[in-house]
């Protein structure tokens, strides 16, 4: 298959709620949507990159500038057959940009899979027609505004419910949510909120049986993870440590965490995504499909990961309606009995609205 033109297309999307996490908060999202044309097929992909470097190191102008200086000038005019390989072979002495890497990496899962007519899931070799979904709760001005939130989306059914929280806004916020939902699995991310000199603020976390901690130290501080868990009964998941399958293997090896909240984009694309999922399966240990506030787009490649086996942990899948008015692919992502049903239509299994996206367009380059 032969990529023969390539176009990237920056596009505003307002979210219908403000989100906002320990680094900050945003209501709209400036969405990188990839096209890659090859032997009359199309493939839309996304490159969930932040406005700002406040999550990782990548923003929405270094994914640009990676994408169409670097990237796609060097991926239009190549043959590809190994989606896992192939495609940025010529490229592959970048170091860093995982997401802007993975828009075109996983670009080319979706074109293989067209080609040979099957589904993203069946492609990438998963075992799951529907996966359980979670939500992931935005810090809230006040404990009125969370407790609503969080009843409206265990009123729609959601498997689990993730609760942002930073210095002040931690434990006896979730305290409180204990008490008035004594049954709801719940979990808290810190997004790198913490230092260890936090331990005694850490610890009573135990009381509150959550289903994990994440991220609750530096992004670069595996270490310091390590030493937490060793004191924690809760489970520690890392989310912004991982960006590939040695961080993953360093990070085992340490005893830094007991799950991986793994981003398709933030590891580099789905051969690294599937790797760091063989060797947690390995260790005997879960792995969930976490959310950059995706569009339509990106979650089709979120659910499609999610259906591989260990995938045992709900994901930070959300339906469509949680995220945007309106979605840019049909049909919109639904939520039903806590689970989010897998497409098995070809590719990525969802419907495009090009002409919708044709109109949003602020920024185009084509190659
Ligand atoms: O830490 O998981 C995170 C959104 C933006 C940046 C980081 C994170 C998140 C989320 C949202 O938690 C998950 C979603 O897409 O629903
Ligand atoms: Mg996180």
């Amino acid at each position: 298959m032969k990529i023969e033109r390539a176009v990237l297309r920056e596009v505003p999307l307002r979210l219908r709620e403000y989100f906002e996490i320990s680094s900050g908060g945003q209501q709209d999202r400036r969405v990188l949507l990839l096209t890659l044309f090859a032997e009359g097929i199309e493939s839309w992909s996304e490159c969930v990159v932040m406005e700002t470097p406040s999550y990782s190191s990548e923003t929405t102008e270094t994914a640009w500038h990676v994408l169409t200086d670097v990237i796609l000038p060097a991926v239009v005019g190549r043959t590809v057959d190994d989606p896992s390989t192939d495609l940025l072979a010529p490229v592959a002495w970048i170091r860093g940009h995982p997401m802007a890497r993975a828009a075109v990496e996983m670009a080319g899962w979706d074109l293989a899979a067209r080609e040979r007519g099957v589904s993203l899931s069946a492609l990438l070799g998963g075992v799951r027609d529907r996966v359980p979904v979670g939500v992931s709760v935005g810090l809230q001005s006040s404990d009125d505004a969370l407790h609503d939130a969080v009843a409206g989306y265990v009123e729609a059914g959601y498997s689990r419910v993730k609760i942002k929280i930073k210095p002040g806004r931690d434990l006896e916020m979730l305290r409180g949510l204990r008490t008035r939902f004594p049954d709801v699995p719940f979990m808290a991310d810190a997004n790198s909120a913490y230092t260890l000199d936090d331990l005694p603020r850490l610890e009573p976390f135990d009381e509150l049986d959550l289903m994990m901690i994440e991220q609750p130290l530096a992004h670069d501080d595996v270490l310091h993870h390590a030493r937490l868990q060793a004191r924690l009964s809760t489970p520690v998941c890392l989310d912004e440590s991982i960006e590939s399958d040695g961080d993953a293997e360093l990070a085992l090896e340490l005893g830094a965490c007991r799950t991986i909240n793994i981003k398709p984009a933030r590891v580099g694309g789905f051969a690294e995504s599937r790797a760091i999922h063989d060797r947690m399966v390995a260790a005997g240990l879960p792995v969930w499909c976490g959310g950059m506030l995706e569009s339509g787009i990106g979650r089709a490649y979120n659910v499609a990961l999610a259906s591989l086996p260990g995938f045992t942990l709900p994901g930070d899948i959300s339906a469509s309606r949680r995220y945007w008015e309106r979605d840019i692919v049909t049909p919109e992502f639904e939520v039903h009995d806590g689970h989010m049903a897998v497409p098995t239509g070809p590719g990525i299994g969802v419907e495009v609205d090009v002409d919708r996206i044709e109109a949003l367009t602020v920024r185009r380059a084509e190659f």
